[in-house]
């Protein structure tokens, strides 16, 4: 049995959830199990649970009928009850492992793509690397009754080892039906050669010309928090862990101990969506190039092993992770979420006019995973500070997403990497739902804006500025976007609890790494991923609002989840709130990016903000490290 109702879903649970289902609703062969999640109880299950007591476990699953074309939400009680079972009309389900590997086995077999290879000089198909993208619903009209397709860049990889990525095949691409692994089109078109440049990476073929002296990281002691089942205690933050096939990696229920007083901070946080629209101008249906990592494909679904020593150094502990694919069956990730501690620096430090010297070091508890989705990697790293912050960083490494151009003529959208080779210029956009709580559910959202008067009888010496605070009372007007002009940041604050200066507790989320999105927001993609266009949102909670594109953006029109939900203009203010946060990068790709790209960061920062008295790191001990002063 689970410790915990915000456990993730064991191996044997999301076993019997789909048993159940498959029983209950007689299921069969034609029914993809898209999403197995977690069906999270709500706050008031939670408060009203007590460490012990029984705990009723329930799964969201989403079917996908593919003889129907129907996708049905259910939630399927362990008890063996199905709870839900509502059938939504119109909606697609997320492009699938089992049936990418179906399709792309029907584009390799099929005769125009083997002919259209071999007039491209390649005879062996199985040096072909094909990937599966979304359409979006840029669909040829000819090809649009309704059906799920995508459609297939491929790359010519003439040795196992070598760099996927380097050989992109220019003009080929099969369009496939994917229901019924059928190639419904080949688009073909000639006189764009395969760039000839291997471009290796690995270990054998770079060599490590470059070789520094050990560094290891001791931890004689051992550990400094403790991991029950899904719990973390480090330092004074106590939280939960959770993993999904969706998200991937959750936060839950995040409290800090305030000299003896637990404190809350937030119920859940995750990041909700990433979505990259590529800038490519170029022919074949390369405007189609946007994936939604998340809802598209499930990033939870692609999560790595992690390794001690390469991926995490340190004292680590792992939690291993599973999920349920399409057919039903459970697979387990080892070592899935790594959890360590880092040193970060000084914490704070001042010496005296008497020479007298207090410095901390600072450490930070880390907990992090990786997904692999095809070229790229993402790395969510969720970190907490002894001085009360928390930060997410996604970290960004893998292989650019590579196209075949004509020699000698420019593209105006991408980077020449090598002879014929390029890199489109695109984004990727990350929309984290943070439902905080702060010291309870009822929160408002201050907007926060630093301004100066004109020089003048106002602001005589012309240094003075001061700050303007505007709670963003309802949904429409809590559309925001960051303004480096006002140094702009956002509180949310408990307005029935104050500190000791008689201010409302509160955390400011402060914006950085914003990316703005290129693409005009009536665009395909600009409509798919509406939430794209401003950095903060802020909804009212409810717990079937979890995505900011909607539930299902696979071939979807768009204007779904934040556009949809904020279009009631709930108000705001002394209400249980989440924040959605919009932030990325704008990936115009450098030479320095290949063959395999340094890790980009990109995140965001929640730091307390009149929510503690005083500094929470004042106290901490000085480092007791044998190298220190
Ligand atoms: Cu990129």
């Amino acid at each position: 049995m689970p410790a915990h109702p915000l456990d993730p879903l064991s191996p044997d649970e999301l076993a019997t959830a789909i048993a159940i289902l498959r029983r209950e609703q007689q299921l069969g062969p034609q029914h993809l199990f898209v999403f197995t999640l977690l069906d999270e109880p709500s706050k008031t299950v939670l408060a009203a649970w007590q460490q012990g007591a029984a705990i009723d476990r329930a799964a969201r699953i989403t079917v996908w009928d593919r003889a129907e074309g129907l996708l049905i939400e259910s939630v399927v009680g362990l008890d063996g009850t199905v709870r839900r079972w509502d059938p939504q009309p119109g909606q697609k389900a997320a492009l699938l492992g089992p049936e990418a590997i179906a399709c792309i086995a029907a584009a390799k077999s099929d005769p125009r793509v083997i002919e259209g290879l071999q007039r491209r000089g390649i005879e062996d198909v199985s040096q072909v690397h094909m990937e599966t993208w979304p359409f979006g619903i840029d669909v040829p009209e000819h090809l649009d009754d309704g059906r799920r397709l995508f459609w297939t860049p491929m790359w010519h990889r003439s040795t196992p080892d070598a760099n996927q990525y380097a050989h992109p095949i220019g003009g080929l691409h099969a369009i496939v039906a994917i229901d019924t692994a059928e190639v419904v089109e080949v688009e073909d078109t000639d006189g764009i050669p395969t760039p000839p440049n291997a471009w290796p990476y690995r270990l054998h073929q770079t060599g490590g010309n470059v070789k520094l002296k050990a560094l290891d990281i001791i931890q004689p002691e051992g550990a400094s928090f403790t991991v029950d089942g899904w719990e973390v205690n480090w330092d004074r933050w106590r939280f939960r862990l959770g993993h999904c096939q969706r998200e991937g990696l959750v936060i839950h229920d995040v409290r800090f101990d305030d000299n003896g007083q637990e404190r809350k901070i937030a119920h859940r946080m995750s990041i909700a969506e990433l979505v990259i629209p590529y800038g490519d101008v170029g022919i074949n249906g390369a405007a189609r190039k946007a994936a939604f990592d998340t809802g598209e494909f499930g990033l939870g679904n692609y999560t790595n092993s992690l390794t001690l020593g390469c991926d995490c150094l340190g004292e680590i502990v792992y939690l291993d992770t599973s999920i349920a694919d399409a057919a039903g069956e459970v697979h387990t990730v080892k070592n899935g979420i790594c959890l360590h501690e880092e040193d970060t620096g000084i914490l704070w430090k001042h010496t005296d006019t008497d020479g007298h010297v207090e410095v901390r070091r600072g450490r930070r508890f880390v907990a992090s995973s990786i997904a692999t989705i095809d070229n790229y990697e993402y790395g969510y790293f969720w970190y907490f500070y002894q001085d009360g912050t928390i930060e997410f960083e996604a970290k960004l490494t893998g292989i650019l997403l590579t196209r075949a151009g004509v020699p000698g003529v420019e593209h105006p959208s991408a980077t020449l990497l090598d002879e014929g080779l390029l890199a489109p210029y695109h984004q990727h956009l990350f929309c984290a739902r943070l439902d905080l709580d702060i010291d309870g559910e009822n929160n408002s959202v201050v907007e926060v804006n630093s301004l100066a008067h004109p020089m003048g009888s106002d602001n005589p010496a012309g240094n003075a500025y001061f700050v303007r605070e505007t709670v963003l009372s309802s949904e429409a007007g809590a559309q925001r976007d960051i303004d480096p002009y006002a140094n702009r940041y956002w509180k949310v604050v408990n307005p029935s609890k104050t500190n000791h200066t008689g201010n409302p507790v509160g955390y400011k989320l402060m914006p950085s790494s914003v990316t703005w999105p290129m693409a005009d927001a009536e665009s395909v993609i600009g409509k798919r991923a509406r939430f794209m266009y401003h950095q903060l949102w802020v909804t009212r909670q409810q717990a079937d609002e979890l995505y900011p594109a909607g539930d299902h953006p696979y071939q979807h029109e768009g204007l779904d989840g934040l556009p949809r939900w904020t279009a009631a203009d709930r108000a705001l203010e002394n209400e249980d709130v989440v924040l959605w946060y919009t932030f990325g990068t704008n990936h115009i790709p450098r030479l320095e990016d290949w063959p395999v790209m340094p890790v980009e960061r990109s995140g965001f920062h929640l730091k307390p903000n009149g929510f503690f008295a005083r500094s929470p790191g004042i106290d901490v001990a000085p480092s007791e490290s044998k190298h220190c002063c």
